[in-house]
C-alpha cells in the first residue's frame, strides 16, 4: 500500500485494521534484521541519562529499510520516568517554544503548574499541547530554521543523544533542534519526510515513551510502498543514511500492554533522578498518552551558524 492508504487503514475505527503485518521487533521471526553490536562499553555511559548497561542493548537495522535502525528500549525504568517527567514539566515551558503559545491562554503560567490541578482549566488545557520546539525552532510554516528562533538545547538530551550516536558509530552527531511530540489516544501525525534540516546526511534520533504508536515509514515518494512498525515505551528509532528522507507519520496509539515506566518503582526512590510528587503527576498523563522526543543535527560538520 502506499503511504496515503496505509495511514488511513491504520488510523481506521471501523472497521479496525488487522495488525499482523505491522513490523514487531519483540517478535523476531517474521522480520528481516541485521544485529547491531554498539561501539561503546557500560564504561563510557559516564552519566548514564537514565540508559541501561551497553551490553544489555538490543540494536537492529531493518533490511528492507536500510539505514533505519532500531534500539529496543534501552531506558531503565527509572530512566523512563526521568524522560517524561522531564518533558512534561520542563521541556514545555520557556525558553522552548510550545503549540498552545500561539494561543494565548498561559498569561505567565506554565502548561504544568494548570494542569495538574483540579480545575475546569486544567482538563481543557491538558490536551491541548501538542508540540514543544527545543534548540533551533523549527518552523512549522516556512519549514526552515533560523538564528533568531532557537533556545538553548537542553544538556541532558544532547548528551543522551551523543552516547545513543557514539554508540552507533555516528561520532560526530550534535543534537541541534528537536521536537517534543504529545500525543493523546486519540492524536495522530500525518505524513512528512523531514528535509528542513541543512545537514539531511546526519540522522535522526526518535524516542518514544508512553502508549504506543504504531508507525508508518514509507518510501522518499508518497507513492513508495510503506511499512508499519510498532513503537513501545523507551524504543529508539534512528533515521540514517538512506531512510533519513522517507516518508512517515502516526496513524495510531494504542494502549500499551506493558508500562515498563512503573517497573521496579520502590528500588528507584532510593536513588531518584526525578522528584516523586513531579512523577505522581506525569504518571496520570502518561497513562492516556505517548510522547515522542524527535532530535536532529541542523548544521553541516564544521559550520557554526545558518546561512
Ligand atoms: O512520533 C513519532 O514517532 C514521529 C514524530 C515525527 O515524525 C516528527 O516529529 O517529525
Amino acid at each position: 500500500m502506499m503511504f496515503r492508504d496505509s495511514f488511513k487503514y491504520y488510523k481506521s475505527r471501523n472497521p479496525a485494521p488487522d495488525l499482523s503485518n505491522v513490523i514487531d521487533l519483540e517478535n523476531l521471526d517474521c522480520i528481516r534484521v541485521r544485529n547491531i553490536k554498539a561501539h561503546i562499553t557500560g564504561e563510557e555511559i559516564e552519566d548514564n541519562f537514565g540508559l541501561k548497561s551497553v551490553e544489555k542493548w538490543k540494536i537492529y537495522e531493518l533490511l528492507d529499510i536500510p539505514g533505519l535502525i532500531f534500539i529496543q528500549n534501552p531506558f531503565t525504568p527509572n530512566g523512563q520516568r526521568y524522560w517524561i517527567t522531564r518533558c512534561l514539566k520542563d521541556y514545555s515551558k520557556e525558553p522552548y517554544k510550545l503549540n498552545i503559545d500561539a494561543h494565548n491562554i498561559l498569561n505567565n503560567e506554565t502548561w504544568w503548574d494548570i494542569c495538574f490541578q483540579t480545575s475546569e482549566r486544567a482538563k481543557t488545557l491538558l490536551p491541548k499541547l501538542r508540540w514543544a520546539t527545543l534548540g533551533y525552532h523549527h518552523n512549522w510554516d516556512t519549514k526552515l530554521y533560523s538564528e533568531n528562533s532557537k533556545s538553548d538545547m537542553p544538556t541532558e538530551l544532547f548528551g543522551l543523544t551523543s552516547i545513543l550516536a557514539k554508540a552507533l558509530g555516528f561520532s560526530n552527531f550534535k543534537a541541534e533542534a528537536a521536537i517534543v511530540n504529545y500525543y493523546r489516544m486519540n492524536s495522530t501525525l500525518a505524513g512528512h519526510t523531514d528535509h528542513s534540516e541543512m545537514n539531511v546526511t546526519a540522522p535522526l534520533f526518535s524516542i518514544s515513551f508512553g502508549q504506543t504508536a504504531i508507525f508508518l515509514i514509507g518510501g522518499p515518494r508518497q507513492e513508495d510502498p510503506t511499512n508499519a512498525m510498532f513503537l513501545r515505551s523507551g524504543d529508539v528509532v534512528i533515521m540514517s543514511n538512506s531512510s533519513r528522507l522517507r516518508y512517515h507519520g502516526v496513524p495510531k496509539i494504542l494502549p500499551a500492554s506493558k508500562t515498563p515506566w512503573d517497573d521496579n518503582r520502590e528500588e528507584s526512590k532510593k536513588n531518584s533522578m526525578y522528584n516523586c510528587d513531579d512523577w505522581c503527576k506525569a504518571r496520570t498523563y502518561i497513562a492516556e498518552a505517548r510522547i515522542n522526543m524527535n532530535v536532529r543535527q541542523v548544521l553541516k560538520p564544521g559550520q557554526i551558524v545558518l546561512y
